[in-house]
């Protein structure tokens, strides 16, 4: 974090030239710069939202809250970046919520397979989650601005996907514990690889397929190494933006409140922005020559299977908080 002086708008030429050296450093506003790293790069609906959202906050504050985006883990590396936040090495950052499953599995409760699988469901899933999970973040100095989803989560692969054997042994390229647990679940052979690294890591054979939305499928040009594109909408993990609380705090009331504002903002657009990156992204991998199918009754039987599984799971380790939130989505949902 640092801070730039810039001079007041409203202070003329003049009047700063009649009132001396003293009056003018006095006369000076500190504007204040925040980097704001995330993992994902420049093409991604979320990098578009969140640079949106760093414009707002300068519009709103007069440029006295300054936010830089640095894409494509840039600045800072995904595996680190809650940690440099809570470090104040950054005073602000995205990543995606699921990573932080193995500090307590209800981060990773939108990517458990098929408890919130269409757009509504996630929205009904994040508002019974939301409060939770803010609690849970504040207990580490964090706060939580906004959340918003990608697209629903499906399997690429080169060779079309028919039976539940199809996937066996298949390299598969995953990017959080559930993506993880779902390949070996059916057979595959599990690799974590972060989004910057995809391309690497078809071309070099480390993979040989991928869960993850068409809009990622899209913006690394699955089609370069791919050819079918499963849509089994699994789940529709979040990314979110964390602010360390004492960067907040530092903040005077209006600006604070403007970053409040631009953030809701944000998560209104960014889950619009998520479902026409949906339609968009489809129809740019079947322009590209992807085959896009949904499961077959066989694969379908298979994913059900191992979503009752993983739900099972998740529930034994999510003890009373996952129970609170699982309540919370049933009201909601009725
Ligand atoms: N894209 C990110 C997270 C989920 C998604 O759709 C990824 O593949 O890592």
């Amino acid at each position: 974090m640092t801070t730039r002086l810039k001079p007041l708008a409203h202070l003329g030429m003049t009047a700063a030239m009649g009132l001396g050296v003293m009056t003018l450093s006095a006369g000076v506003q500190a504007a204040t710069e925040w980097d704001m790293p995330t993992p994902y790069g420049d093409p991604t609906f979320h990098t578009v939202n969140i640079r949106e959202f760093a414009d707002d906050v300068r519009e709103a504050t007069d440029g006295e809250l300054d936010i830089t985006v640095h894409s494509n883990g840039s600045l800072i590396g995904h595996a680190e970046i809650k940690n440099s936040v809570r470090r104040g090495i950054v005073p602000i950052g995205e990543l995606i919520m699921s990573r932080l499953a193995n500090e307590n599995p209800i981060f990773e409760v939108d990517s458990v397979p098929y408890l919130a699988a269409s757009y509504d469901e996630a929205q009904a899933l994040w508002d019974a989650s939301r409060e939770v999970i803010a609690e849970e973040l504040a207990e580490q100095q964090l706060r939580l601005l906004f959340a918003v989803p990608w697209p629903p989560q499906g399997i690429y692969t080169q060779e079309a996907l028919e039976g539940p054997d199809d996937l066996k042994n298949l390299s598969m390229r995953a990017y959080n514990a559930a993506s993880e647990r779902l390949a070996q679940l059916t057979g595959a052979v599990p690799t974590q690889v972060e989004v910057p690294d995809i391309p690497t890591a078809f071309s070099t054979g480390r993979v040989d397929a991928m869960i993850t939305s068409p809009a990622t499928g899209a913006d690394t040009k699955a089609w370069d190494y791919l050819n079918h594109f499963n849509h089994a909408q699994l789940w529709l993990p979040k990314n979110m933006v964390i602010v360390s609380e004492q960067a907040f705090s530092r903040l005077d009331e209006a600006t604070q409140q403007a970053l409040l504002d631009a953030a809701t903002e944000a998560e209104t657009r960014g889950w619009d922005m998520s479902r026409q990156e949906t339609d968009d992204a489809l129809a740019v991998l079947e322009e590209n020559g992807i085959e896009v199918t949904e499961p077959t009754p066989e694969l379908a039987e298979l994913l059900q299977q191992v979503g009752e599984t993983m739900t099972e799971e998740w529930v034994g380790r999510a003890g009373e908080q996952g129970q609170t939130i699982l309540d919370a989505y049933e009201n909601v949902r009725d």
